[in-house]
């Protein structure tokens, strides 16, 4: 069975086809569809802007769609970037320019206080995840997260986006030290992930 992604981000896909694989799914992304429109992500959540992307692929492709909406919530940085994790330096998807620009906001923060303290803040990541069949007009959705600190040196080559820089208490690693089977186990996408399948087959 087919399962088309409405991402273009291929870290993303990694997760989903590494969780969806082996319960026989083929999990295809956008870059097989190249026709599908550009989404604009105007919600002002997680969930609006999964939704969007699900409603706007799924009508366009005319296929039954996962969308995913994720990102990073710094306590310290009142929550930022959230929904703008893509885009916080400027540049969609920079994932580079976007930590960089993590640790330029906490390091500005942290002026001043005199302790060499490296969890820099408690942070979380949220993934919202839609599913929508445009058959049937039925939508799914889905939320998880996952409570972890940021930390001031960046740590491991796995993962994608701000990975590098979440320290995750659990493993006392970075989620760019996981293997992708640890990071499914305890992340944001993993129990959005669960808590969509539990909805789809009770
Ligand atoms: P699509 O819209 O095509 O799915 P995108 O990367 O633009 O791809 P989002 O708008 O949901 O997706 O932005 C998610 C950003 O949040 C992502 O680019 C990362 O910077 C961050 N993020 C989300 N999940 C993450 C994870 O598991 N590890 C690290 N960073 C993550
Ligand atoms: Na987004």
């Amino acid at each position: 069975e087919i399962i088309v992604m409405a991402t273009r981000n291929m870290g993303k896909v990694r997760e989903f086809r590494h969780a969806l694989e082996p319960l026989g799914k083929e999990v295809r992304s956008l870059h097989e569809y190249p026709e599908a429109p550009e989404v604009v992500e105007d919600g002002r959540t997680f969930a609006e802007n999964a939704f969007k992307k699900a409603k706007e692929i799924g009508d366009f492709l005319n296929l039954p769609v996962i969308s995913d909406d994720s990102g990073l919530c710094v306590e310290m940085l009142d929550g930022a970037p959230g929904i703008h994790s893509a885009r916080y330096a400027g540049e969609h998807g920079n994932d580079a320019a976007n930590n960089a620009k993590l640790m330029d906001e906490l390091m500005r923060r942290r002026l001043g206080d005199d302790t060499e303290q490296p969890l820099l803040s408690p942070a979380k990541f949220v993934c919202a995840l839609a599913m929508y069949d445009p058959a049937t007009g039925r939508t799914l959705e889905s939320e998880g997260q996952v409570e972890g600190w940021i930390t001031s040196e960046t740590a491991g080559a796995g993962g994608f986006g701000y990975d590098p820089l979440f320290f995750v208490p659990q493993y006392e690693r970075t989620m760019a030290e996981l293997s992708v089977e640890e990071k499914q186990r305890i992340s944001h996408r993993g129990a959005a992930l669960q808590e969509l399948l539990k909805k789809l087959n009770g």
